[in-house]
């Protein structure tokens, strides 16, 4: 017999999981992907079985439903945190320094220092220093009071 695979599924009727010898024989279950168990009852925690995100990111399951098994679509990966981008399966540090329309440091008072997940402007000019709260903005000693 079949337990009916919870809908999810369809009985391999080849495959006896429980006999029961005179009295009845349970098939298997060949689950729709994204259910599992010995009668589909279960969903399948595809973050868990495969843990294919970057660190520093959140890894969400897909409901059956939206599971793509032409893609390989199970999870999603949640983007990298602010400072950081994926590349590849890693989230690697933005060298906001690299660039000048990356980063917000002004040129003649201060020079960029590229930090992992961040950066800071270090000034440069004479008596100018950054505000307490801000670490990107180099402060005139004459607005300092
Ligand atoms: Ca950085």
């Amino acid at each position: 017999m079949c337990s009916g695979c919870n809908g999810k599924g369809t009985c391999d009727f080849n495959t006896i999981l429980e006999d029961m010898s005179d009295v009845y024989k349970v098939v298997k279950c060949d689950c729709f992907t994204g259910y599992g168990g010995d009668h589909c009852s279960t969903l399948i925690d595809w973050c868990a079985a495969f843990d294919q995100c970057p660190e520093q990111t959140t890894c969400t399951t897909l409901p059956p439903e939206l599971n793509n098994e032409a893609n390989h679509t199970y999870f999603t990966c949640s983007a990298c945190p602010a400072g950081y981008e994926q590349r590849g399966s890693k989230c690697i540090d933005v060298d906001e320094c690299a660039r000048e329309d990356t980063n917000n440091c002004t040129r003649n008072t201060s020079v960029c220092v590229n930090l992992v997940g961040s950066y800071y402007c270090n000034c440069t000019a004479a008596g100018f220093r950054n505000d307490a709260n801000d670490p990107y903005t180099c402060q005139d000693p004459t607005d300092l009071k």
